[in-house]
This record gives C-alpha cells, structure tokens and sequence, in this order.
C-alpha cells in the first residue's frame, strides 16, 4: 500500500464544508420546487447551475420555454413527465429514467406531468464550456430498466454518469460529470472515488445519512451537502431504515457566467444576442417561430 493511502482507501476524504436544506417554492406554472443549487445563496457551483428536486401535478407545470447555453438533466423519481420540443421530438420520462439533454445553442420545449397524481423528479443544470455553448441540441435517453446498476455489500447504484463499483454508465457528458444514485441498506458503509479536481456534492433523497466524517450528525432528506477537496467519499447508514442520496461531481469550468433565467453564457453581450435571437428566432431558434407544445395549442 502506498504511504499516503490511509486503510480507508482514500489519501484525502472529503468533508462535508457547507449544508443546506432545500426548502419548496413556486416555479413554472403552479409547479413546486425544492431548489438548492441555484439558489440566491449558491448561485453557482462550478458547473452546476441549478439543482431542483421538483414536484408537479396537472395542470400545473413547465410550458412552452426556451434553453441555451448548458444541459437539463431530468431524472425521474415518481411517476412522469411529458416533454415535446420545437423540432418534434417527444415522449414521456417515466419513474427511474433519465433524459440528459443538452440544449446547446438552443432548444424550445415543454415539460408537463404525464400522469395523475404526484410526479417528482430532480433536475439538474449542468454548464457548458465557452466552446461546446453553441453546439447542436441533442438528446441522451436512457429508460429505467436500461439503467446501469450495481449492487454490493448493502450498497445498490444506479449510474446516471460516470462510474461505480466497477460499472460505467454510456452517457456522455460534454463537461466531465459524475452522478450516482445510492441506495444503502441500514449498516452499510460507501467508499466511492472522486476526481480529485472535481466538485461534489450529495442530495438526500430518503432515510438519514452519515457523510465524510463519521462522528457528523446524520443528515436527512432535502438536504444539499457541498464537499470539500479529496479524492472520495465515504457515506453509513447507521439508521434503520433504507438511506437514498445522489453524489454527483464536475469538472468545474472556471470561466465567467453570465445568467438570464434560462440563458446561460459567458458575457453580457452573448446574453444580448441571445435574447434578440430568441426574439427574432435566429441562430438556432428558428423553428421556434411557428411552434406550440400541444399543452399549448388549445
Ligand atoms: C425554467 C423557471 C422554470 N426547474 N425542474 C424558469 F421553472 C424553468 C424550468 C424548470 C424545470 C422543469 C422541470 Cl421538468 C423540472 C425544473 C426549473 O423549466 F427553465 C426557467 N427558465
Ligand atoms: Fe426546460
């Protein structure tokens, strides 16, 4: 064993450096929000934009609104989300699937519930580099029972990006990212590595959980925990109840951000000549120009 690898396996575990609980709000039309990254008190964490855990029920939801500039990654947690954009791609994202979608330079959809009842999710935006912002729109799909999976010692993945307990998920991130959905039996103790450059962070989902220190208080669902610099993490489950989180980490960009709602560039004057594109439905809105979602037909 290398001298500086410590019998945890990692030379440098990360320690949670900042917790935030998420709490709901209004976003969309009459849809619930739990935003904690994006949030007035964490604008930013480099690439991360915005992460939402939303809640949404008919009629409300996510109509007719443009992107550019970043991805939307929509990560089903209960029932589904209906989404159609402006070149006529559609479909539903059902419980346990993934729509990464990368909008580029531009793209104008609709994301409404699917379903009757509850349909929650967590989304996430992930920032594009100044060179990849203007690419062409595209989408990665992967439905639930397509999605990478491994189970080992209490510990059941489900790998959205990146990899995890020798398992790799297909999806391809533009800006390098890892994002891992963790479920740990009660007793059961994670080490999972983390680029050493990366930022990371952990979302609770379900039960409570132990991070980075094990003498930390547990924490518990809706809660947001920034990590600090290391090469992994270790979680336990030392409740009695099923522990579920995401732990998901970035390469982060270190360029400017210039924001406008769902706008996303490097500079004030990009932003300008986004919002007279969007206006005049040109470089890449086009065909924004004689379109509706059918939410938005009747
Ligand atoms: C958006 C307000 C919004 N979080 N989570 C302003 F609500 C949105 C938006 C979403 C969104 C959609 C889903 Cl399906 C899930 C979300 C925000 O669509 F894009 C802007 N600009
Ligand atoms: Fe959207």
């Amino acid at each position: 064993m290398p001298e500086t690898q410590i019998s945890n396996g990692f030379s440098e575990p990360r320690l949670v450096v900042r917790k935030f609980l998420a709490r709901p709000q209004h976003e969309g039309v009459g849809a619930i929000v739990r935003r904690s990254i994006g949030r007035f008190e964490l604008k930013y964490f480099d690439p991360f934009l915005v992460l939402d855990e939303f809640s949404v029920s008919a009629p409300a939801g996510f109509p007719d609104h443009p992107h550019r500039g970043f991805e939307t990654v929509t990560y089903m947690l209960q029932g589904a989300v209906q989404h159609e954009d402006f070149e006529g791609h559609k479909g539903s994202i059902e419980a346990g699937d993934l729509q990464w979608m990368t909008a580029g330079r531009g793209i104008v959809h609709s994301e409404m519930p699917a379903a009757t009842g509850v349909q929650k999710g967590l989304q996430l935006w992930i920032n594009l580099s100044s060179k990849n912002k203007m690419i062409e729109p595209r989408y990665q799909e992967i439905e639930s029972k397509n999605i990478v999976e491994a189970t080992k010692d209490g510990i059941k993945v489900r790998v959205i990006a990146g990899e995890a307990l020798g398992k790799k998920s297909p999806v391809y991130t533009k800006t390098p990212t890892m994002y891992l959905d963790f479920t740990l039996s009660p007793g059961a103790h994670l080490q999972q590595p983390i680029p050493i450059e990366w930022n990371a962070f952990v979302y609770v989902l379900e039960g409570e959980g132990v991070f980075g220190n094990p003498k930390n208080l547990p924490t518990t669902a809706h809660h947001l925990l920034l990590l600090g610099s290391g090469d992994g993490l270790e979680a336990w489950n030392k409740s009695l109840k099923p522990l579920r989180f995401v732990l998901v980490g970035g390469e982060p960009l270190g360029e400017p951000v210039v924001q406008l709602g769902p706008f996303v560039m490097n500079t004030q004057e990009e932003i300008d000549r986004t919002i007279e594109d969007y206006e005049n439905c040109i470089n890449g809105f086009e065909k924004a120009k004689y379109w509706k979602s059918e939410v938005l037909r009747f």
